[in-house]
């Protein structure tokens, strides 16, 4: 099969490789998207290594040929998304269309996705959150999406997994405690859900809700953080075509520790951004106080764009640990999405909008 170099397909600098499924029909329409996002860990944190296999450590990687719209890849995996749509069973393997990102960085392993996190609700031990969250009941679930909308709406996990068409994406995941992942998710763009509910002229922001159920999450016990997680984005960065909500990773639908049944993901912000298990959307009209900023105002801002040249008050931002590999490698304005989403920002200090 012929190869095409990604830079063929897409006049973009970052090419998003892309898959739709057809999730009512199983049709496939393979686009030419997709990009990755995601990760984690505190490289601050000595001592904290990730679980699972180390990867070799970083070889350099050929620059990505990507994949062409007809691979069969395409069609196995499209195989996989409609099964677990179909059937809420994740595939016996999971599956993703593409080794690396658009800047040919490999993917993280499914363990690694699964076994490295950051769940507050759950525990502070990254490596202990798939253990203590292994019961979190994520069906049956709805999410509540009101606020400044014409058409308030309250979507049940079927609608969420039949109404809107599943991707893959593949995003790298930049932790605010500087350590990453490169991660296939699975999902739908939050502007598909929006328009369904369509926001008023006056809605400038969305605020994303966790489920509060200290009995289930025994983290929500702690008086250290204002419960439940709260976070927002501007309604234009909720538009964006990059901003998702994700349902699965590697063809398989979420476990809890993953933010199961639905999260968000923004790839070009802290990973802190990308709110977990969310049960509730709503559309206002002032900026929404996330939990991080109740906790601490001076270290995390609403934006949290990733900036290597804007310091956390504590640690530096210029390199990251990427989950897998030794040694450190620079951060990208951004996290290399900064050709896509840069122009949001014009004419903001990206120092005191932090
Ligand atoms: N509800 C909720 N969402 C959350 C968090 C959390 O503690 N609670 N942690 C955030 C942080 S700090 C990161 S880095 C990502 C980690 O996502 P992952 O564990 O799927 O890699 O989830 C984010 N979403
Ligand atoms: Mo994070």
């Amino acid at each position: 099969m012929t190869k095409i170099r990604s830079s063929e397909i897409t006049p973009e600098h970052i090419y998003i490789s892309r898959r739709k499924f057809m999730t009512g029909v199983g049709a496939l329409t393979a686009g030419a998207i997709i990009s990755g996002c995601s990760s984690s860990d505190t490289a601050d944190a000595p001592g904290i290594a990730p679980a699972g296999e180390k990867k070799a450590a970083a070889t350099p990687t050929p620059r990505p040929t990507a994949t062409a719209a007809t691979t069969t890849s395409a069609e196995t995996v499209a195989e996989v998304v409609e099964e677990a749509t179909h059937t809420y069973n994740e595939p016996a393997e999971p599956f993703a269309s593409v080794e690396a990102d658009e800047l040919g960085d490999p993917l993280n392993s499914y363990h690694e996705m699964t076994n490295y996190n950051n769940f507050y609700e759950f525990t502070t031990d990254k490596e202990g959150v798939a253990r203590v969250s292994k019961d979190f009941q994520t069906d049956p679930w709805s999410v509540e999406v009101g606020g400044l909308v014409n058409n308030p709406r309250t979507f049940s996990l079927d609608e969420l997994w039949t109404l809107f068409e599943q991707e893959e994406r593949v995003y790298r995941l930049r932790c605010v405690e500087a350590w990453s992942m490169v991660i296939p998710w699975l999902g739908f763009p939050l502007s598909a859900l929006l328009k369904k509910v369509d926001p008023m002229s006056n809605a400038k922001f969305v605020r994303f809700e966790t489920l509060y159920d200290p009995e289930q999450m025994l983290g929500q016990n702690s008086d250290w953080y204002e419960w439940p997680y709260v976070e927002g984005l501007r309604l234009d960065e909720a538009m964006h075509d990059l901003t998702i909500l994700s349902t699965g990773l590697y063809g398989k639908r979420h476990l809890p520790q993953n933010g199961a049944p639905i999260r968000l993901v923004v790839p070009w912000k802290y990973g802190f951004k990308c709110i977990k298990s969310i049960v509730r959307i709503e559309l206002v009209d002032t900026m929404p106080i996330s939990l991080w900023i109740a906790a601490a105002p001076r270290e995390y801002g609403f934006y949290a764009n990733v900036n290597p040249d804007v310091p956390h008050p504590r640690w530096s931002q210029s390199n990251e640990r990427r989950i897998g590999e030794w040694g450190r490698r620079s951060t990208l304005p951004f996290n290399g999405y900064a050709d896509q989403v840069a122009h949001l920002y014009d004419g903001m200090s990206l120092t005191t909008n932090f």
